[in-house]
């Protein structure tokens, strides 16, 4: 008996010695953190779950409990739910919209389990519900988007000229649509002649892009621009204006806008296709694991952090900054 006893022993002893020359912590040391994702549904969004699970690796020392909403909220609250009852150290949450939060977010307090918002945001009336949000500045994306329209529209010649304009909005109530339809609405009521046609939600989606122009074109034979909320959307957008017989980008009957700056937007503009795309960087894991071994040391962290973003057009050298790009 006592032979076995000191066999385990043994071999317990070079389990852990083993775990440890090869930098692999145990499990009870690793900080467990639940990240409720929105869903799928567009590059941006698988961007920004690669990001996540780069990051939150045992190697790194995190145990990573991912969750893909399909873009219901319902699901994202029963994932919230399902993390407290794991009793996680951290939970994470990129909110499919803005609202409805206030009762999961009491529970997860409850439960003394501190909750970090990514990407998209919450309304909420305690902000001590939350620790913080990492995120891109949405007004901004906007109002940059319709500046550089106006420019764009100067520089050809057209800055007096009626233009008709339509958007494909994104998932109506989510952070990023609340905040580029009001970005580029600021900057379409500085110019009398601007109009805005008409505004339809394309859920950040190809497919839902694609209908939503299609209907558009079928309406109005005199669309100038088209404002997409996410490059997804663009892409749905151009496929349905070539389908019309119409043609778009910089030599094109309708010059295309779009946000995210994904991989394949600037293959859309080398291909003449895309005129600009506004950038909503989503590479946020290594944002939330800084936060979160801030709050490990006991550290105070800001209640809103937003990320750095950029734009892209035709007239720049597409291929030298694509090259340059991690997303
Ligand atoms: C922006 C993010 C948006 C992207 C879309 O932070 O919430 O959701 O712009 C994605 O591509 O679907």
């Amino acid at each position: 008996m006592k032979k076995k006893v000191l066999s385990v022993a043994l071999s317990a002893a070079m389990v852990a010695s083993l775990a440890a020359t090869m930098n692999v912590q145990a499990e009870e040391d690793l900080i467990v953190v639940g990240y409720a994702q929105v869903g799928a549904e567009s590059d941006w969004r698988t961007a920004n779950t690669e990001s996540f699970k780069s990051t939150f690796t045992e190697e790194n020392g995190y145990k990573l409990i991912f969750d893909d909403a399909q873009q219901k909220q319902e699901n994202q609250i029963k994932a919230i739910r399902s993390f407290i009852q794991q009793d996680v150290d951290y939970i994470v949450v990129a909110p499919v919209v803005e609202t409805g939060w206030e009762t999961v977010l009491e529970e997860a307090k409850e439960a003394g389990i501190p909750v970090i918002l990514s990407d998209r945001q919450m309304q909420v009336t305690d902000d001590s519900l939350y620790e913080c949000w990492v995120g891109g500045n949405f007004i901004k994306e906007g109002e940059d988007a319709g500046n550089w329209l106006a420019k764009y529209l100067e520089d050809q010649g057209r800055g007096d000229e009626e233009i008709n304009i339509v958007t494909i909005q994104g998932t109506i109530g989510a952070s990023a649509q609340v905040g580029r339809t009001e970005g580029v609405g600021n900057i379409v009521k500085e110019h009398e002649n601007w109009k805005m046609l008409d505004m339809q939600s394309g859920e950040f989606t190809q497919a839902k892009g694609q209908e939503v122009m299609e209907s558009f074109l079928k309406s109005y034979d005199d669309i100038d621009v088209v404002i997409c909320e996410n490059d997804n959307e663009a892409f749905g957008a151009i496929d349905a204006i070539k389908a019309a017989g119409k043609t778009c980008g910089p030599d094109g009957d309708i010059i295309v806008i779009s946000f995210d700056a994904v991989k394949a937007a600037f293959e859309s503009m080398i291909a003449g296709d895309l005129n600009a795309t506004f950038e909503c960087n989503p590479l946020h894991g290594p944002r939330v694991a800084e936060i979160i071994q801030k709050l490990e040391a006991g550290e105070e962290v800001e209640k809103i952090q937003y990320v750095d973003e950029s734009y892209f057009d035709t007239s720049m050298d597409l291929e030298a900054i694509m090259a340059e790009r991690a997303y």
